[in-house]
């Protein structure tokens, strides 16, 4: 498996933040978390391409945000915050590296890659305060011939459809059923996070192995009690610019096609 992960900018703290309030967030420590969040990855057999920090992007570290990669193509996104939808260009030669096809979403449809989850052939977006119903209507145009299913999914209170679920398993997803209803997602077996750790279902799945924050003990256990061997980074500075562990890489199975 490979990964495109993008160094934390010096900016970070001038990031975007729409759920959680603004806390002082030290760049440097961020930038520390991050390392040791890309050696986790790479423990686990991922292969890294680290493109270099973008002074001038403060969100340029949630490179899953820009683009949106399948096996048989890429689909550049145009993100909702107008902050951020710069990056999208610094994102594209490193695309272009691994895929042939490259498609975009164009203006003024709207969409952030953590509204995406896909699993198998299905894709669920998150009609979210970042992805619209338009940018929906693109991508389904887009997956089309590659036999993807696209499903537009309602969710409330929190900034990304993976902020409240994502898959342990092709046939398992861990949920919180406050922030997405999970009649969406009823052909899956459901794992809820622990209701004192809300933010707990966003975790990436590699393989067998599930990357997931420190701060979320609880839903660690239920999480390993279900049988997944669990890799816990802290990642303490990066969820103040309310990023997580999906949001900082772009996961990818095969080079160049
Ligand atoms: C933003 O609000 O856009 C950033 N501060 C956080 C983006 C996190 N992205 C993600 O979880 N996919």
């Amino acid at each position: 498996m490979h990964a495109l992960c993008r160094a934390v900018s010096p900016a970070i703290a001038d990031c975007e933040l729409s759920f959680i309030g603004r806390e002082a967030i030290d760049a440097a420590l961020a930038q520390a978390q991050h390392l040791d969040y890309i050696s986790a990855l790479t423990r686990l057999g991922v292969s890294v391409t680290e493109l270099p920090a973008e002074p001038d992007l403060p969100d340029s570290v949630f490179v899953e945000d820009t683009v949106l990669l399948f096996d048989e193509l890429a689909v550049l996104t145009r993100p909702g915050a107008e902050s951020r939808r710069a990056e999208v260009d610094a994102i594209a030669p490193a695309v272009q590296a691994v895929r042939k096809q490259v498609e975009r979403i164009s203006a003024p449809s709207t969409i952030d890659g953590g509204d995406v989850l896909r699993i198998g052939k299905r894709v669920f977006v998150g009609l979210s305060q970042r992805s619209n119903q338009s940018a929906i209507d693109q991508l389904a145009d887009i997956l089309k011939p590659f036999g993807y299913s696209v499903t537009a999914v309602p969710m409330q209170d929190c900034l990304h459809l993976k902020s409240a679920v994502t898959a342990l398993s092709d046939d398992t997803l861990l949920i919180n059923p406050d922030w997405v209803d999970a009649a969406y997602f009823k052909e899956y077996q459901q794992i809820r996070v622990d209701e004192h750790e809300p933010h707990a279902a966003n975790v990436v799945r590699i393989d067998t192995s599930i990357l997931m924050p420190l701060s979320f003990p609880k839903t660690q256990a239920i999480v390993e009690a279900a049988g997944y061997a669990v890799t816990a980074v802290d990642v303490s500075e990066l969820q103040k610019a309310e990023g997580a562990v999906t949001c900082c890489s772009v996961l990818f199975t095969q080079w160049a096609i």
